[in-house]
């Protein structure tokens, strides 16, 4: 049995949506940042972690690579060059667009007041839609960062790209929205959208 423990409010929605994707069953334990039960298998209190064979895996995308790989779906085989550019997109995802937002997130709503530098904040909205620039010019006209097909590079996408839009960035008129769009048809993104809505809104964590 798979335990994944993180809100679906958080980067966990990657690992709920690839789970619904994949159509295994798991055990979703819905569970804030720094929660005790978080610390109990994390040490940075981080979410999400999926615990599985016996191992436990922190990082959203650490948890999808091997959700795919063990299930070879939605991945291309390690060690093809297809593969590369796949991991390529899924670490543009996570690092360079992910980043910036992360810092910004912190900044105004995370850190304490005194630790926040308001000053910060658009320059991490420059980072970040430079990098939506380069995820544009290499998604091109494809429905898929790699073309024809969905792999676990799209969820990295897609959550990176719902994340600021939802904090109010704009993503123009053109290919991400676009890109959403069609994402947003898959059944099972629209289950995990379900299982996000009915979990605990995160303004009711307490730091
Ligand atoms: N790179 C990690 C980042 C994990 C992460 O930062 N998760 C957030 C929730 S989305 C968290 O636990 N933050 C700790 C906090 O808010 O203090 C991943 O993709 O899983």
């Amino acid at each position: 049995m798979l335990t994944l423990i993180g809100s679906p409010q958080s980067r966990a929605f990657r690992a709920v949506w690839l789970l619904e994707e994949l159509r295994v069953p798991y055990e979703l334990v819905d569970v804030f940042p720094l929660d005790p039960k978080v610390f109990e298998v994390n040490p940075s209190g981080k979410i999400p972690v999926l615990q599985a064979e016996g191992q436990t895996i922190s990082d959203s995308l650490a948890i999808c690579t091997y959700l795919a790989d063990r299930h070879n779906k939605f991945t291309f085989p390690a060690g093809s060059p297809e593969r590369a550019v796949q991991d390529s997109f899924s670490l543009l995802a996570a690092n360079d667009m992910e980043a910036p937002l992360w810092v910004r997130h912190k900044h105004m709503d995370i850190l304490p007041e005194k630790l926040r530098v308001p000053d910060i904040i658009p320059s991490c909205e420059l980072d970040f839609l430079q990098e939506l620039k380069t995820f544009e010019t290499r998604l091109g006209n494809n429905t898929h960062v790699m073309g024809d097909t969905f792999t676990i590079a799209d969820i990295m996408a897609m959550f990176v790209l719902s994340w600021a839009k939802a904090v109010g960035l704009d993503l123009g008129t053109g290919k991400a929205l676009n890109y959403m769009k069609n994402l947003k048809q898959r059944p099972a993104y629209q289950k995990a959208t379900q299982i996000r809505r009915q979990s605990r809104p995160f303004s009711e964590m307490k730091r």
